[in-house]
């Protein structure tokens, strides 16, 4: 059962929606998936490296280098992307009550010193269709600001186990990741933050 969101700007945050085992077990589902697909440092297109660590599952992965911001339907290494895991799709079912499956699960590892400027999702071709983002692991300080860049924005630390629902007007809003606390939880062995971000490409 999902708890009752809170309503910030619009994003319907589910706090601790995943119980411990829920988040060691998707864990052990995202280490498989890693295993297939390994994480890798993208280039944004001005050719930085991003801090964060990533790779995905599903259809499609989104991907960044001097090229642009897009989706591609294989990893750098030419393999398709792994499925995504069906708990993940579980989630993604219960808290939006959608029939539409997502077609991408990207998969944001921050480790200490990690960080995501602010920015707007905005490389799918709907923007109708919602995104679902799941945290775990150590806390996440998340930035919410407007429809446009610039103005008065709120911050919000995530926490394991939260998951945040953007729908409507907030689908599209300015957001990203201002810093992590390292080593705030003990869910993986190593520490850090993933953040699981759900979907519809196409
Ligand atoms: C609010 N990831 O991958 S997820 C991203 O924690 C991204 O890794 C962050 O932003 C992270 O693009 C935040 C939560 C999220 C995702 C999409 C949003 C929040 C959003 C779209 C609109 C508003
Ligand atoms: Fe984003």
């Amino acid at each position: 059962m999902l708890p009752e969101p809170l309503d910030i700007r619009g994003v319907k945050l589910f706090k601790e929606a995943l119980a411990p085992a829920q988040q060691a077990a998707l864990v052990e589902d995202l280490r498989a998936v890693q295993a297939q697909a390994p994480l890798f440092s993208p280039e944004t297109r001005f050719g930085k490296k991003m801090s964060v660590r990533m790779t995905s599952a599903g259809k499609y992965g989104w991907y960044t280098d001097r090229r642009g911001y897009r989706y591609e339907p294989r990893h750098p290494d030419g393999q398709p992307w792994p499925p995504i895991p069906e708990p993940v799709l579980d989630l993604w079912r219960a808290t939006t009550g959608l029939g539409r499956d997502p077609d991408c699960c990207l998969i944001n590892y921050y480790g200490e010193g990690a960080r995501m400027g602010l920015h707007q999702d905005r490389d799918e071709a709907d923007f109708n269709w919602p995104v679902m983002s799941v945290s775990l692991g150590d806390e996440g300080l998340f930035r919410i600001g407007n429809a446009e860049r610039g103005g008065k924005t709120e911050s919000i630390w995530l926490k394991s186990g939260d998951v945040l629902l953007l729908t409507g007007p907030s689908r599209l809003l300015f957001h990203g990741v201002d810093r992590i606390r390292f080593g705030s939880s003990s869910l993986l062995a190593r520490g850090g933050r993933i953040n699981l971000t759900c979907r519809v490409v196409d």
